[in-house]
């Protein structure tokens, strides 16, 4: 997907068929395209969800993604009508590990990245928002996780992400009921970060807040953060203070406190 051309670094954007993906400014824009079926997770757009991980962990111009979509859903969950064709277990395997590998690789991209939820996030679409760093969510939003109804449980890491965002009891009342859950009630719960009228708009500022700051240490902040879940306080401290050795050693950290003394606003090169 990326060549190396002399010193030049060429990356090739694959064409998409049921998503888009524009960097405008360090922001990298992902939409769902698949609006006449509310955005549902067909296994060729969770192919392409792939591809678009692995553009954005290459993309030098991408300093923050937004995740979206078209029409009045961020995403309705996976493709029922796919789903419904599957006879074989092992190709129904094939399809929850496709989606756990992709969700994984969102959740493990270097830069910080943001759902903006314009309507339903239901399923397999809230897990997809959950993969992500930060969570918007339009005034108008709808947010679930309805599997048990469908004699499911969530299986794009729904049982885990969400627990360790929101709390266990929290997380159950959401999965045990399969209840939609409006946007102001999903910001009480801190299942969102932001409300808005426009979720993309809010999205936009965030981003536009979050890139005033070092792209090297927003990607260590997160590595810490990410390396952190799971291990005992101890261990998590070590790795956290590597890491800010790491961030330390940046010319970004130098031109950061010496803005900061001059009085001025830093000038960040990522470096
Ligand atoms: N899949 C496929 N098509 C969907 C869809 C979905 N998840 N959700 C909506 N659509 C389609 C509708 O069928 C309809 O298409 P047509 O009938 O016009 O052809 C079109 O989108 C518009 O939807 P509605 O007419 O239903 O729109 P409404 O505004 O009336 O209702 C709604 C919106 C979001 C409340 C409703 O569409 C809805 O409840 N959708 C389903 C939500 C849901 O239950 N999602 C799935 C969650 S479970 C696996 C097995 C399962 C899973 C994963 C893996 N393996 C075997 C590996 C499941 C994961 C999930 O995400």
């Amino acid at each position: 997907m990326a060549e190396e051309h002399g010193h030049e670094f060429i990356l090739e954007i694959p064409e998409f068929e049921h998503l888009s993906y524009e960097v405008e400014e360090g922001i990298a824009l992902v939409t769902l395209r698949r609006p006449e079926a509310l955005n549902a997770l067909s296994q060729d757009l969770l192919r392409e969800l792939a591809e678009v991980a692995e553009v954005l962990a290459q993309d030098p111009e991408a300093r923050v993604a937004i995740f979206t979509g078209e029409g009045k859903a961020f995403a309705a969950g996976a493709d029922l009508k796919e789903i419904a064709a599957i006879k074989d277990p092992f190709m129904a395997r094939e399809y929850a590990l496709l989606g756990q590998q992709v969700f994984s690789e969102i959740a493990a991209l270097p830069i910080p990245t943001i759902a903006a939820i314009n309507g339903y996030a239901l399923g397999g679409g809230l897990e997809l928002a959950l993969a992500c760093d930060l969570r918007v969510a339009a005034t108008g939003a709808r947010l679930g996780l309805p599997e048990v109804g469908l004699g499911l449980i969530p299986g794009f890491g729904g049982t885990q992400r969400l627990p360790r965002l929101i709390g266990r009891g929290r997380a159950l009342d959401l999965i045990f009921t399969g209840r939609h859950v409006t946007a102001e009630e999903a910001l009480s719960m801190g299942l969102v970060n932001r409300v808005g009228e426009d979720a993309l708009e809010e999205a936009r500022k965030l981003a536009e807040k979050i890139l005033k700051n070092a792209p090297i240490a927003l990607a260590l902040a997160k590595e810490s953060v990410v390396r952190g879940e799971g291990l005992d306080l101890a261990e998590a401290l070590e790795i956290e203070a590597d890491l800010f050795g790491y961030a330390a050693a940046t010319e970004d950290m130098k031109e950061g406190v010496r803005a900061f003394l001059e009085k001025r606003p830093p000038n960040f090169k990522g470096e």
